[in-house]
């Protein structure tokens, strides 16, 4: 095997995007490989010291003369001292824009002919749905990238629809580090958060953005709370938490309704969990989906992106049209309501992960994109 110099680059902040990058950095890291993080900060899961794992900070120049500070300047002009410096054959972005773009920039500056991996995520291409000012920007990154991979079918299908382009979309799909979300015991954390074991246990995780839909996931739990003794868990920080309070506040279940903020170790939440509620308006993906069937947690979504790509309908969890919260709670009642089925649904949720998403053919799927680019150098 030849080891490789990859530079990454990604949102470092709380995100799925953020965490696969940086997860495949550590894995990658794993085989042999030397890894250089070139963020704007420690991405929040590089929560290990590893001697091949190396991190090149974005610092932004704030000068009273630049009305905006030039992130993507100070990023590509980094992005072209490591290349130089470290002599990396290849730089594995996340996002079109701005990172793409960046890292054109870099090749264009620093002379290097380094290979460029762009991953579509989503989000760029839910943006342009609604802002076409960015199009050319995103059309251009994609297209000067070497290689693009978007983590689900959905997602390639949408870049085509808005952006026309012949480039070759290769998909990818996300995985989970099942040495952290795999089934753990969480001793008495039920009682410690006063569910009783009658309760079944529901949980959302999320940044509470918009598009998180969280409203429908309350009024889902309403109906199921109707019906069966249960908790809802809501988990994560964001700009909707202050509207889902204000909806909670009169309802006669509020006290079923827990909001924990950002966690550190969802696994331990999802151990207590019966049921995952993602019913997002976008979703590319929805890696926390991923997250939770590793740990034995079925899922119910929304017909949306990438979603059906990691629900298994009927067998793992189970899709819905977006805005129907009657039938996902329907569903949520069914499965609950029969241990055997439920059951059936965790450990069918476990096999998932274990063979369409495992970690192992997928970091190999990335490493051989990698060769073939490092070969042309
Ligand atoms: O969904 C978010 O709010 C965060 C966003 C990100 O940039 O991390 O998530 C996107 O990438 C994840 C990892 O591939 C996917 O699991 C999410 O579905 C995707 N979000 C959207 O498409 C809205």
């Amino acid at each position: 095997m030849r080891k490789l110099k990859i530079g990454i680059t990604c949102y470092p902040t709380v995100g799925g995007s953020g965490v696969l990058a940086t997860e495949l950095g550590k894995m990658l890291a794993e085989r042999g490989h030397e890894i250089h993080f070139i963020t704007s900060s420690v991405p929040f899961r590089l929560n290990k010291v590893y001697p091949n794992v190396f991190f090149h900070e974005v610092e932004v120049s704030n000068y009273s003369v630049f009305q905006y500070a030039p992130y993507d300047i100070a990023l590509a002009s980094k992005m072209a001292d490591v290349v130089k410096n470290e002599k990396l054959d290849v730089l594995h972005v996340h996002y079109a824009i701005p990172h793409a773009v960046c890292a054109v920039l870099a090749r264009e500056m620093s002379g290097e002919k380094f290979g460029i991996v762009t991953t579509l995520h989503g989000t760029d291409i839910t943006v342009l749905g609604q802002d076409s000012t960015l199009a050319q920007a995103i059309k251009y990154g994609i297209e000067k990238s070497d290689i693009v991979t978007a983590v689900s079918d959905a997602l390639k299908e949408q870049t085509y629809e808005l952006i026309e382009t012949e480039k070759e979309i290769e998909t990818i799909h996300n995985f989970v580090d099942e040495s952290v979300f795999h089934p753990v015991d969480a001793g008495n954390l039920k009682a410690q958060f006063g569910i009783s074991d009658d309760d079944r246990v529901i949980i959302h995780v999320s940044n509470f953005r918009k598009i998180k839909n969280l409203p429908d996931v309350v009024d889902t739990f309403m109906k199921i709370r109707k019906e069966l003794p249960a908790k809802l868990l809501l988990v994560g920080d964001g700009p909707e938490r202050h509207r889902v309070k204000e909806l909670v506040k009169t309802s006669p279940y509020k006290d079923d309704i827990l909001f924990l903020g950002k966690q550190e170790n969802v696994a331990e939440l999802f151990a207590i969990s019966d049921l995952k509620l993602l019913l997002s308006q976008n979703e590319s993906f929805g890696l926390v989906l991923l997250e939770a069937m590793a740990c034995g947690v079925p899922g119910i979504g929304t017909a949306i992106g990438g979603i059906p790509e990691v629900i298994d309908h009927g067998i793992n969890g189970f899709v819905v049209e977006l805005g129907d919260t009657e039938q996902a709670a329907n569903y949520a009642i069914e499965l609950l309501s029969d241990e055997e089925k439920l059951i059936e649904f965790r450990q069918a949720a476990i096999a998932a992960v274990q063979t369409k998403f495992n970690a192992t053919p997928i970091i190999d799927q990335y490493v051989q994109l990698y060769e073939r680019l490092a070969a042309l150098r």
